[in-house]
């Protein structure tokens, strides 16, 4: 079912919060201010489709790309920009920086070890069934990743247990700048998930509204506890690798993709049925900067942990 129009509204802005969040920490990067590298997820913004979807009592297991989960989760820009920063106020008080998790919101990790976060998914998962709940665990993963002996296991596992996971693979084409088909011999992630013995579905990941539709099937099934399923999101970062990466990716396939940019593209299909003005295009885009660049000052205001924080928080 399509999102009320209420809701198209409302996803369209998460989807623009989240896009001026990333070019807030793009310039960061560009000034120093990001201690290692930016990964950003500019382009992959589709992706909120399913996201936003989850309720706040759902789980979320994140990777190492973009901020767009923390944002459709509701995570405060000020508090992740902080982290990125390695401030004091950042929501793993300076101590994660880019591999954030934010559990107010549900959201168990941003991966630092590719795949590492698939085990997490099961954990959540195997509690929400022994209690007996009816929350879901989504779990995004990249096609570089899919390779990973963590992720393997982890999607065998959900399957037989039937745990409530809805498995979302973010199918750019690329690892660095090694194109997938030199690191994985099917060309659809997706067919992998009859081995698993669950549904597999090819999803066009820049098309939100199709993203939409085809999460709320998979967390349907997840809360009736008919067990876990996997959607691949074919879409394309429009950055290089990492901030401080070269880009050696072909400009013409870059720009291809720049045009089925998946803000435009909802962009156009809100304005087409009247329910987007160009005013409030405008009006949304001038209070998502707004409001990251806010964010963007309160991190660079915000102060650096003491020394002596450094062995607090450990577990041992
Ligand atoms: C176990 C492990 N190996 C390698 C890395 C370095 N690494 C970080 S991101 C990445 C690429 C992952 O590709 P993919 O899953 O397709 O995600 P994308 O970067 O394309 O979004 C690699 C190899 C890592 N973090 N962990």
């Amino acid at each position: 079912m399509a999102p009320t129009p209420t809701g198209q509204l409302e996803l369209y802005t998460l989807m623009v919060r989240s896009r001026a969040f990333e070019e807030a920490a793009i310039a960061l990067a560009a000034a120093g201010d990001i201690p290692g590298s930016w990964l950003s997820g500019v382009g992959q913004e589709g992706t909120l489709g399913a996201i936003s979807q989850l309720r706040p009592d759902d789980y979320l297991t994140y990777t190492h790309r973009g901020s767009y989960g923390f944002i459709g989760r509701g995570s405060d820009p000020k508090r992740l920009m902080a982290e990125l920063l390695g401030k004091r106020t950042g929501y793993s008080k300076g101590k994660g920086g880019r591999h954030i998790a934010d559990l107010e919101h549900g959201i168990l990790g941003k991966s630092g070890t590719i795949g590492a976060h698939a085990p997490l998914a099961i954990g959540a998962a195997t509690a929400v069934q022994i209690r007996g709940g009816d929350q879901v665990v989504m779990s995004l993963f990249g096609e570089g990743t899919s390779n990973r002996g963590t992720t393997h296991s982890s999607l065998v596992a959900a399957s037989v247990w039937r745990l409530p996971v809805v498995w979302l693979c973010e199918n750019n084409g690329y690892m660095g700048s090694v194109p997938a088909r030199a690191y994985t011999a099917v060309t659809d992630i997706a067919d992998m998930a009859a081995s698993y013995g669950m549904p597999g579905t090819v999803v066009d990941g820049n098309d939100v509204s199709a993203v939409h539709q085809a999460a709320e099937d998979a967390i349907d099934r997840a809360r009736a506890g008919q067990g876990p399923s996997l959607l691949e999101l074919k879409t394309f970062r429009m950055r290089a690798f990492g901030e401080s990466w070269p880009e050696l990716r072909d400009p013409a396939e870059i720009a291809a993709w720049q045009e089925r940019d998946p803000i435009l593209l909802y962009q156009r299909q809100l304005t087409a049925s009247d329910r987007l003005t160009v005013a409030d295009v405008e009006a949304i885009r001038a209070a998502a900067h707004a409001e990251m660049a806010a964010a963007a000052e309160f991190a660079r205001e915000s102060p650096f942990p003491d020394p002596a924080e450094a062995f607090e928080d450990l577990y041992a």
